[in-house]
């Protein structure tokens, strides 16, 4: 297989920008989820798919703050699943990682998966909810059903994005198309005259995407969702934006806005966008993220701008001094199984096969004649909140959470990955994590390991909590609070130690010593675009993450998460129940 020459044509097919429907008042509206074809790039036949409303992705939802808006989701999806699922017994064929290749090789698909028909649940990304609206992932809607659900949008501008949730098969619904985007507008953006719809405001929903062959060799566009024994995530060689391969964006000689999601089951993009084979992320400023606006305009990091699973970002691409003809390049830069490490933004546009990037293309932007001018963004963005000062910390409840792969003890099984509740250990427990940390060393016994475990966490609304992400695996973990943004307190390095058979089904033994220098690679830091609202936060290899949650609107059972699907489905999720005070007691 020749990697060199694309299967598809880059940069050939217009941007498309998702149907649109803008709301002013309180409205009821409708949306369906249906089985519909696409087409996903002018040279491949289409594809069968599942989507909201028959567009992929599905409408965006643009809503003033603190309009109400319910949604009656109607489940309309016919047939079986539109992706074929499959497993291949090896990781590489002559040399190429079979995750790098179109087509299903080899691999053999699950038949599980071909009796999927078409159970849903919604769930609105970012969204401040009641729980019963949140989209639980058990609360399930067959073909034929229905659900009704309010959102009362009553937060903060920001990017949100609705889709599917069904506990166990999420990586498969999103796979197949439902995912959409949800816009908050609020009164402080509009007072910063930032872009507000197309042409000049656009939205990007990247996610990685695979197809099955024809005979021939050409891609005959049925949706591939592949897994090998070394790899449990599933990166596909295509990026997809706005539902088009590759695709090309004519861009007038002005400053844009592009609400950046990253809507792959697993990938992690690092974006680097090039002029004449160089990097220029120069041009870029990022005004905000998950939550909505940063406090003030950041430049990108050195490396570029990275994106795990959920995470948004709110940029402005200056192209007022270019001349009518120029092009820009947007290229990943990015490994997969990403794992933090840095890589120099030089790199950007090479194919990476040890990390699965064989087409490093994202889309091409062209510049072409029109109105010329350039928009600075104001010094001071959002005035709403501030960074955590220590006494705000001070008294804080502190939780801690494992990140754990577990080998399968069963020959030919992936692993498990489970995120460990912790309690503070008897001096009697055992196993245990010990936690050390300048002159402090803390034993934590594990509570809860998989989804169906008990419940431990209550949070108190209105009173703030640190939760500490603590990573033993290798990888990079988006974790995901429901319900309400919290802002990251620190990404401390941490040296791991896990001794030979030190994780079981019920224990973990383990012992992490945070804030000691590892040679990894990885810069252990918070970056500037990180000092926002976040509701989705990367927890890097050899690393420790403080956030500070509080919840504040809604009291109710929701859930947390790692937002890489295949973790998240093979059970990186908890619950937890958001409790107003005065019930404690009766509890
Ligand atoms: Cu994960």
């Amino acid at each position: 297989m020749n990697l060199s020459a694309r299967p598809l044509a880059p940069f050939v097919d217009p941007l498309r920008v998702p149907p649109r429907r803008v709301i002013k008042t309180p409205t009821r509206l409708t949306v369906r989820l249906e089985t519909a074809i696409h087409r996903f790039h002018r040279d491949m036949p289409p594809s069968r798919v599942w989507a909201y409303d028959g567009h992929l992705p599905g409408p965006t939802i643009e809503v003033d703050r603190g309009m109400a808006v319910e949604v009656r989701w109607e489940n309309h999806l016919s047939g079986r699943l539109p992706v074929i699922a499959t497993r291949s017994s090896t990781h590489a064929v002559d040399g190429i990682p079979v995750q790098c290749m179109p087509g299903r090789g080899d691999s053999v698909p699950d038949p599980s998966a071909a009796a999927i028909s078409g159970y849903a649940v919604v769930h609105l990304h970012g969204a401040v909810t009641q729980a019963t609206s949140d989209g639980w992932t058990e609360n399930l809607m067959a073909p034929g059903q229905q659900t009704l659900d309010t959102y009362p949008n009553d937060q903060r501008a920001a990017l949100l994005w609705y889709h599917d949730h069904v506990m166990g098969i999420t990586r498969y619904d999103l796979n197949a198309g439902l995912a959409g985007l949800w816009i908050i507008r609020d009164d402080r953006e509009r007072e910063l005259e930032l872009p507000e719809g197309p042409p000049y405001e656009l939205p990007l929903l990247l996610a990685d995407r695979n197809f099955d062959t024809a005979p021939d060799g050409s891609l005959n566009g049925v949706l591939l969702h592949k897994i090998d024994p070394d790899v449990m995530e599933c990166f596909s060689p295509f990026t997809v934006v706005n539902g088009v391969i590759w695709p090309r964006v004519e861009v007038e000689p002005t400053t844009y806005r592009f609400r950046v999601l990253n809507a792959s089951n697993a990938r992690t993009y690092r974006l680097v966008l090039t002029r004449e084979g160089r990097p220029n992320n120069e041009r870029i400023t990022q005004i905000g993220t998950d939550g909505g606006l940063l406090a003030a305009p950041v430049h990108l990091p050195a490396q570029g701008l990275v994106l795990a699973s959920a995470e948004r970002a709110d940029i402005l691409v200056d192209f007022s001094d270019l001349d009518v003809g120029t092009e820009l390049t947007l290229f990943n830069n990015a490994a997969a199984p990403f794992d933090g490490a840095f890589a120099d933004p030089s790199t950007a546009g090479t194919a990476n096969l040890d990390g699965l990037l064989p087409y490093p293309e994202v889309l091409r932007f062209h510049v072409i004649d029109g109105h010329r001018g350039s928009r600075r963004p104001p010094a001071v963005l959002a005035t709403d909140f501030r960074r955590p000062i220590p006494e705000d910390l001070t008294g804080c409840m502190m939780r801690a959470i494992a990140l754990v792969e577990q080998e399968s003890s069963h020959e030919g099984e992936t692993s498990t990955l489970t995120m460990r509740e912790l309690a503070k250990a008897a001096p009697s427990d055992n196993p245990v994590i010990t936690l050390v940390e300048a002159d402090q060393t803390t034993r934590w016994r594990t509570v809860a390991t998989r989804f169906e475990d008990k419940t431990n966490f209550f949070p108190i609304l209105h009173q703030p909590e640190i939760w500490r992400l603590i990573n033993l695996t290798q990888d990079t973990h988006p974790i995901h609070v429901h319900v309400e943004s919290f802002q990251v307190l620190s990404r401390r390095p941490a040296a791991v130690e896990t001794p030979e058979g030190g994780i079981t089904d019920s224990g973990t033994r383990a012992t992490v010593r945070i804030g000691q220098e590892v040679q990894d690679g990885i810069p252990h830091a918070l970056d500037a675009n990180e000092l926002g609202l976040k509701d989705t936060v990367r927890v890097n290899a050899n690393e420790v993450v403080d956030i500070l949650v509080r919840f504040d609107t809604f009291a109710g059972r929701y859930m947390y998460h790692c937002h890489i699907l295949e973790h998240e489905d093979h059970d990186m999720m908890r619950p937890f129940v958001v409790m107003p005070a005065e019930l404690m007691s009766f509890m």
